[in-house]
């Protein structure tokens, strides 16, 4: 039984529509990480957060899963299928809900859903379609006090327990669509050195020694598929 981890970030949607963070029209170049991507950030202008997080929001219904999704759900569909002797587990740094949308059942996503709020009163995480703003009533408590349910910078990722327990029974470890800037996502690679082969799939390769076995340049609707082809065939 192959045990296939694969982290993706922003690059993997970046084909469906979805702007990245650090590409030529990333999200960071319009916006300051300080003022939309933290907790003191939301603190200090919680409805300039709220409207960046709507029009994310907003843009869902228009976008839709592509052939590099798609494949990572097939392949792991055959694997439960038995036609694949395999699993494959999805964690995502994104907050989009393509990975779901594709027909992934295995996903954690370890900063958060957009599709999602939190409520900072009664720890409520309510399923979320429309706008929300800073009067918004949380529909359990009634207080006004919902927020994002998005990993912030200097907050904790979701799921690291499990996320740690996947990595370490992995055998593979395949990194897609992400630039490897930010912790502890950027890290995993080197947890599983010791134990598992490494892959990157990604439009460039950073420059420097590679933490991974092997690199895979190209747009993931190309790459991913023909990768996910070969291991169905093997
Ligand atoms: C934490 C949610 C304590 C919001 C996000 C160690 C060293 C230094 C700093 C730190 C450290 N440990 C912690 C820190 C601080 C900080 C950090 O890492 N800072 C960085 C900037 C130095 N980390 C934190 O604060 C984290 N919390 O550490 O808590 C802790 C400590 C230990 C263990 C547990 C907890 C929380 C960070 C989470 C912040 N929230 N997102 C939102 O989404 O709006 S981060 C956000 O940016 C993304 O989620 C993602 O994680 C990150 C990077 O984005 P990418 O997805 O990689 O996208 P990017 O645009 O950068 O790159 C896209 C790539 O795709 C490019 O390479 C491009 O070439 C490629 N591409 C583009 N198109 C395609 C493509 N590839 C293929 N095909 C294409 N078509």
């Amino acid at each position: 039984m192959q045990r296939i981890v694969v982290l993706t970030g922003a690059g993997i949607s970046q084909e469906s529509g979805l702007q990245t963070f650090r590409g030529t029209d990333g999200l960071w170049n319009h916006e300051r990480i300080e003022d939309i991507c933290t907790p003191q950030g939301f603190r200090r202008d919680p409805m300039r957060v709220d409207r960046f997080y709507n029009g994310l929001r907003a843009q869902l219904p228009g976008v839709h899963p592509n052939a590099a999704h798609l494949a990572l759900a097939d392949l792991e569909r055959a694997g439960r299928e038995g036609r694949w002797n395999g699993q494959v587990t999805v964690i995502t740094q994104n907050i989009d809900d393509l990975h779901e949308r594709a027909g992934s059942r295995n996903v954690i996503h370890m900063h958060g859903e957009l599709l999602r709020l939190r409520c900072t009163s009664c720890h409520a995480t309510p399923q979320w379609r429309t706008d929300c703003f800073p009067d918004t009533p949380c529909p359990a408590c009634g207080q006004p006090t919902l927020r994002p349910d998005i990993v912030w910078f200097g907050e904790m990722p979701y799921h690291m327990d499990s996320i740690a327990r996947y990595l370490a029974e992995c055998d593979l470890f395949v990194a897609i669509g992400t630039s490897g800037v930010v912790y502890p996502a950027a890290g995993f690679v080197d947890s599983v050195a010791g134990h598992a082969d490494t892959m990157l799939f990604n439009l460039e390769v950073p420059p420097g020694p590679s933490a991974f076995d092997q690199a895979i340049v190209g747009p993931a609707t190309r790459t991913v598929p023909a990768w996910t082809r070969d291991l169905l065939e093997a």
